[in-house]
């Protein structure tokens, strides 16, 4: 499952502690409301999580989930209904079985892994990770049958309309949570009143069904847990997420080099990961945070997941926006070379090698893996906007030719930002 690695390594991260989503007063009498975390942001390691919290929420028919998004620079969805219920039955059970395995899982696994996944379109295709499919970005909400097939041709507008979700639909999707600020990132569930007791799942259509959860509807008659209880729940898996996290972050090399992945990092490092399987983190960091150098001296990050290394940064834009239409698509100023030389393509093939993946067949698949890219951007004189672009993987090496403190950061993620000192 190398390439639900891949979009945690792309990842993006963010969500409060969970003790400050407090409770709303609700609607409708007798109807409650608790609130789910999607991503949580770290005060210690800037990262995404790319889980809900907590995975389950208990409530009654009538009753709302928010689901609360702190902004990490990673989008999400919350895509639910038949459609997905049908499929995380056939996933659910594989993720169980070998999402935290180091083997590959048998070919058949796979094949049914992907059968189960072909009626449900991805925010983004693993073609083009800068392009947002309009099938799945944009809201969606059906009685019967399954968003358009072309992934350039959005939901019609009367279909992107929300309703209540009431269980049957057969596809109920948020499309991207729009970016509202820091905080302000949510999609609202209101339970139908006539919603049966069940199990309903959830998953993010860009992360894919390793972030995914549930909400369990249980009859008037049985209680549900307070928001105080779901809070606690919710920290409870963090934290257990949050451990891996925290040592990885302390194990990363701020000198020498280490292995990730199968490939060399040499400090400075654009990112790290968390290399055990099922970890669904990203850690968003420069490594270390400050660096010295003197005048002249090459300075070259590697890049480990997709990030930005980027000085003298405009005010914080998201990377993902909707324009007014609905399209949603991704911000270019976030993935563009400023100032700086054009960036390798992402080279697919050499993803289908990573991968072991034979569907990619040729002789790629048996060479070595391509080296990594160099990118040479040159000396900087300390003024103006300069940004490496978007790069998933390689070296970034710069110059400066002016001595001073240059704070810079990753225009992915608002959390991750570091220092250059030139002396
Ligand atoms: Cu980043």
């Amino acid at each position: 499952m190398r390439r639900l690695l891949l979009w945690v390594l792309l990842g993006l991260a963010a969500c409060l502690a969970a003790t400050a989503c407090g409770t709303d007063a609700s609607g409708a009498p007798g109807a409650e409301t608790r609130r789910v975390l999607v991503d949580y942001v770290h005060d210690e390691v800037a990262s995404s999580f790319i889980a809900y919290f907590p995975r389950d929420v208990r409530m009654h028919p009538g009753d709302t989930v928010v689901f609360q998004q702190e902004w990490t620079g990673e989008p999400h969805s919350v895509t639910m209904g038949r459609m997905v219920d049908e499929m995380m039955g056939v996933v659910g059970p594989l993720i169980e079985k070998y999402g935290d395995s180091e083997e590959e899982p048998p070919k058949k696994v796979m094949d049914r892994y992907y059968k189960a996944m072909a009626p449900l379109p991805d925010m983004i295709s693993e073609g083009n990770l800068l392009a947002v499919n309009q099938n799945a970005g944009q809201p969606c909400y059906l009685d019967r049958g399954g968003p358009p097939k072309d992934s350039d041709t959005p939901c019609d507008d009367a279909d992107q309309v929300q309703p209540p979700f009431n269980g049957r639909q057969s596809y109920y999707n948020s499309g991207f949570i729009p970016y509202e600020g820091p905080q302000g990132n949510e999609f609202t569930v209101q339970l139908a009143d006539d919603i049966e007791p069940g199990v309903y799942n959830y998953y993010c259509n860009l992360h894919g069904p390793f972030q995914a959860g549930t909400i369990t509807v249980v009859g008037e008659d049985e209680p549900i847990p307070s928001q105080e209880e779901v809070s606690r729940q919710a920290r409870t898996e963090i934290e257990a997420m949050a451990e891996p996290l925290a040592a990885a972050f302390e194990a990363a090399p701020r000198e020498g080099k280490a292995e990730i992945f199968g490939t060399t990092a040499t400090p400075p490092l654009a990112g790290w990961a968390v290399e055990a399987p099922g970890a669904h983190m990203s850690i968003n960091e420069f490594i270390p945070r400050a660096i010295e150098v003197a005048v002249g001296e090459p300075v070259a990050w590697t890049f480990v997941g997709g990030h930005t290394v980027s000085f003298d940064v405009p005010e914080y834009f998201a990377q993902v926006i909707v324009e007014d239409d609905g399209t949603v698509v991704f911000n270019e100023d976030a993935s563009r070379p400023i100032d700086s030389p054009p960036l390798p393509e992402l080279d697919e093939s050499a993803e289908g090698a990573q991968e072991g993946g034979d569907e990619q067949g040729g002789e790629e698949a048996q060479g070595p893996p391509p080296e990594p890219p160099l990118i040479d951007a040159g000396t900087w004189d300390g003024e103006g906007f300069r940004s490496s672009g978007l790069l998933w993987e390689g070296t970034y090496r710069m110059r400066f030719a002016t001595p001073g403190q240059y704070s810079y950061a990753c225009l992915i993620h608002p959390q991750m930002v570091g220092t250059v000192e030139v002396r």
